[in-house]
């Protein structure tokens, strides 16, 4: 017997949220799973842009750009008390509770719902729609999976609600967990290093989509300290190329997508392996789309082949990680990258077209005794190489090389509360790199400096 399965994407409660291409691509790849196991999937999305119902409601739709990113709609909320003290305003992104309740409503006779979580510090949103979902369909088992609740692990089973709690991929725990409630059969699961074997995730639920994320390989060759990439995937595993264009084709010719955004944590790692022959491929074809990159890409890997072909097969976004100038922090990090790469990089990207302002070049700020004159050497270093500089904010992140580290520097207590692990909050700031120079910093990209660069004006 099928059962009725409902997917649901949270809200986003956080200072701030912007639609950089977000889609839940893991739960979708599990509706198309479900699918293939002969089951009836539906989808609420909360985070969605295209809400008639809110748009009926307020009047006012949510500003969107042409190649699939935008704002959500938005609700200023009550802080929790330990985000206090960072006077910004504390919003619930998406849709109103109200309409989520009603939406809920029309699925009563759901057997299994599916929940799944981003950010460590977004669990909030993950929570609330826990909760509604135990009010409006009691007796309803709820599975939380995600990044959330694998870094989390034991906070989500602490606290979330949920009846089951997934940590790492969930295509055999899903089934599994379906097979032990109701005794169902599992009657298709592929292996798990075989991307290729899964059914396409199942896009076909989402409200229009102006965009499609596209995963070509899961986890990274590299380590870095202060990154999870190698906690949620533990082996570097990729699909065949062209199985990658198939894809890409399937949603453009049959749905008329034509921005795509990769989620790869290293897309270019090997490029004769992967990417070359991917963007060959869709000359081929002679498929005519747009390409985004918002997570960091290697650097290390440009070259002036692989830069023309970028440019010429239409990837609009490109963003690299680079994340420090100096070169003894590049090499305790992890050594994914030196300055005299990001400068070659960037001239084989400027020749093949890309100006500097569309070669964003992420800088991580905030690491653990990182100072002030650290980050300003770096934006002056990116801005010399004719690129842009781009700061990210370091996120703590636990079981990560550098956690120990993060929770010795913090003045949060990080380990107890995965609300300080935002982004926007600096959670290992210190003396010389307080929130005020990150703010002076922020503003000063804006406007950047002329002949005297930006560690002198710091
Ligand atoms: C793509 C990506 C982004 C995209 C957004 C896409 C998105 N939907 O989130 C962009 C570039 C915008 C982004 C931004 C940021 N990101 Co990011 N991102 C990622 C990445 C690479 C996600 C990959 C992904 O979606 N995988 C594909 C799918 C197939 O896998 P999956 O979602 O894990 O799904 C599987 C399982 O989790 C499970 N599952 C999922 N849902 C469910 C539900 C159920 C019920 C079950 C059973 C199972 C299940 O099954 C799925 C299939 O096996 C991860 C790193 C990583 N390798 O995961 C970092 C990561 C999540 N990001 C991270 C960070 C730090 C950030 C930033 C803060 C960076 C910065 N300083 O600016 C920003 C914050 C954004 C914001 N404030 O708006 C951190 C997490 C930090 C944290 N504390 O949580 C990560 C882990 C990277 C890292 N540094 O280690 N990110
Ligand atoms: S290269 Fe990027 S994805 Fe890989 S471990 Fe380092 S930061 Fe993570």
């Amino acid at each position: 017997m099928s059962k009725s399965v409902l997917l649901v994407n949270p809200w986003i409660y956080d200072f701030a949220a912007y639609d950089f291409w977000l889609k839940p691509l893991g739960l979708l790849y599990l509706g198309g799973l479900l699918r293939a196991n002969h089951h009836t999937v539906s989808y609420i999305d909360c985070l969605n842009p295209r809400s008639l119902p809110m748009l009926e409601k307020f009047g006012k739709a949510p500003k969107r750009h042409a190649y699939g990113h935008g704002r959500f709609f938005r609700q200023v909320v009550d802080k929790p008390k330990c985000l206090e003290i960072l006077p910004r305003n504390y919003c619930r992104y998406g849709i109103d509770p109200d309409i989520f309740r009603d939406e809920l409503g029309r699925y009563s006779g759901m057997d299994l719902v599916l929940v799944t979580s981003m950010m460590t510090y977004w669990y909030p949103g993950v929570f609330e729609v826990i909760k509604i979902v135990k009010e409006a369909l009691p007796g309803t088992p709820v599975v939380l999976g995600g990044k959330y609740a694998s870094l989390c692990y034991e906070h989500a089973q602490a606290h979330s609600g949920a009846d089951w709690v997934v940590n790492g991929r969930g295509e055999m725990q899903i089934l599994e967990i379906l097979k032990t409630i109701f005794g169902e059969p599992i009657r298709f699961l592929p292996d798990d290093d075989d991307l290729d074997a899964l059914p396409y995730p199942a896009f076909d639920l989402l409200d229009q989509p102006d965009q499609i994320p596209i995963i070509t390989s899961l986890g990274c060759p590299y380590r870095c300290s202060y990154c999870a990439s190698h906690l949620l995937h533990r082996k570097f595993i990729r699909r065949h190329p062209l199985r990658v264009v198939d894809e890409i084709e399937h949603w453009h010719r049959n749905f008329g997508v034509i921005d795509f955004s990769f989620y790869d944590d290293a897309l270019l790692a090997e490029p004769d392996l992967l990417i070359k022959p991917l963007l060959h491929g869709l000359k081929k074809r002679g498929l005519n789309c747009r390409f985004h990159c918002p997570n960091g890409l290697h650097l290390r890997d440009i070259d002036e082949e692989l830069s023309r072909l970028l440019f010429d097969s239409g990837f609009k976004t490109i963003r690299f990680g680079f994340e420090t100038s100096d070169f003894r922090l590049q090499k305790s990090t992890g050594g994914k990258v030196e300055n005299e790469e990001l400068r070659l990089a960037v001239i084989h990207l400027r020749n093949a077209g890309y100006a500097p302002e569309d070669i964003g070049i992420y800088l991580l700020c905030g690491i653990p005794g990182q100072k002030t004159a650290d980050v300003a050497r770096s934006i002056d270093f990116v801005l010399s190489c004719g690129a842009k500089p781009i700061l990210a904010e370091y996120s703590p992140i636990p079981g990560t090389k550098m956690w120990e580290e993060a929770v010795a520097a913090s003045p949060f207590d990080i380990r107890r509360e995965p609300l300080y692990h935002n982004n926007s909050l600096l959670s290992c700031r210190n003396d010389d790199f307080s929130y005020e120079a990150y703010r002076r910093l922020k503003a000063k990209l804006k406007s950047p400096p002329g002949n005297g660069g930006f560690e002198d004006g710091i």
